[in-house]
């Protein structure tokens, strides 16, 4: 069976990064890609950032491969993610060699909760000069995303799972999230950390080897991978996953970057290692590693684009991975 691919770049350079992760895809396995729009251009067209169609091929889709999200990335990435039914957003930092990182020791895994937090949409201005968001925590969400990072460590041979919170501030919400977590831990038998995020953020830039697995609560699992990206070399480098029940949703971490937009520069590496998750999540595991041997390869001899320190073009190092694959 063919599986179908919804392909949607979004904005910015993710109508750069994903066609070339297409290609690179194309190369390794049979699938059928369908394409569809979304984002902050599609919005000053029609009015609507996510069209319904949209919406409904992603639902469909045996996996859908996501650019960048701009100003619209409210309107566009959460609905996308609640598209797939996703729970977990799965995020590895890994330093690679031959790059420049910060901390060359760093593997990390931020397992993020992908529905609610302050992410929940609930926001309203009350008064003139007055707003409020409601930050919604439940034990439900809270419990599966604990089952899943603990059940990622093990399978992927993690041994250190910390789990991320503010308890101490947010004591309903994250005392909620934060007991969920060490529940299941409970029920697993398995070991695991707490850390107050903030005291961790700083943890990680100092002593990243001491890190695995980190589960989070949704805000703190997007701050605190980009600030894990900063320790590898850059956005430029991470992939994710949006994962759900049957279907996901894969993605750079990186968003649509309109400093370099439409310059032709942006680093594919990370929408093609979204690309090679993505082939692991059809059961293309083969192929998935060789995707991500062809890309460590061009990390570790070059072609390298501006934010790894080189002059090479999207195109260049799009090129040098299809040849070694
Ligand atoms: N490809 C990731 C992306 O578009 N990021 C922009 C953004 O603001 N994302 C919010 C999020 O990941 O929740």
């Amino acid at each position: 069976m063919t599986e179908s691919v919804l392909v949607v770049p979004g904005d910015g350079i993710g109508q750069e990064v994903v066609p070339a992760a297409v290609d690179v895809l194309s190369d390794v396995a049979d699938l059928e890609f369908f394409h569809a729009e979304a984002g902050d251009h599609v919005k000053r067209e029609t009015g609507e950032a996510l069209p319904e169609e949209t919406y409904r091929r992603a639902s469909e889709a045996d996996a859908t491969l996501f650019g960048a999200a701009g100003e619209t990335a409210a309107d566009v990435i959460l609905p996308l993610r609640e598209a797939v039914g996703s729970f977990a957003n799965v995020r590895p930092a890994r330093a690679y060699p031959g790059v420049d990182a910060l901390r060359p020791e760093t593997d990390l895994v931020f397992v993020r909760e992908n529905t609610e937090g302050v992410y929940s949409g609930i926001e309203s201005e009350v008064a003139e000069g007055v707003t409020t968001l409601t930050r919604v925590v439940t034990e439900e969400a809270s419990r599966r995303i604990a089952e899943y990072g603990f059940e990622y460590a093990a399978e992927n041979g993690y041994d250190d799972v910390t789990i991320a919170h503010k308890a101490n501030v947010m004591r309903t919400t994250d005392g909620q999230f934060l007991d969920a977590a060490k529940t299941v831990a409970g029920e697993r038998g398995a070991d695991y950390e707490e850390a107050l995020m903030d005291a961790l953020a700083m943890h990680l830039l100092l002593r990243p080897e001491e890190y695995g697995v980190v589960i989070c609560p949704n805000l703190a699992g997007d701050m605190l991978s980009d600030l894990a990206a900063g320790l590898v070399g850059g956005l430029g480098l991470l992939p994710s996953a949006n994962v759900g029940a049957e279907n996901a949703l894969f993605e750079p971490v990186h968003g649509s970057a309109p400093d370099i937009a439409g310059q032709g520069v942006a680093n594919p590496a990370a929408t093609v290692l979204s690309g090679a998750m993505l082939l692991e999540h059809l059961g293309y595991d083969a192929e998935a590693a060789a995707v991500r041997g062809a890309v460590e390869g061009v990390l570790a001899e070059g072609p390298r684009t501006p934010d790894l320190g080189g002059d090479a073009s999207t195109e260049d190092v799009t090129a040098a991975i299809r040849e070694r694959l």
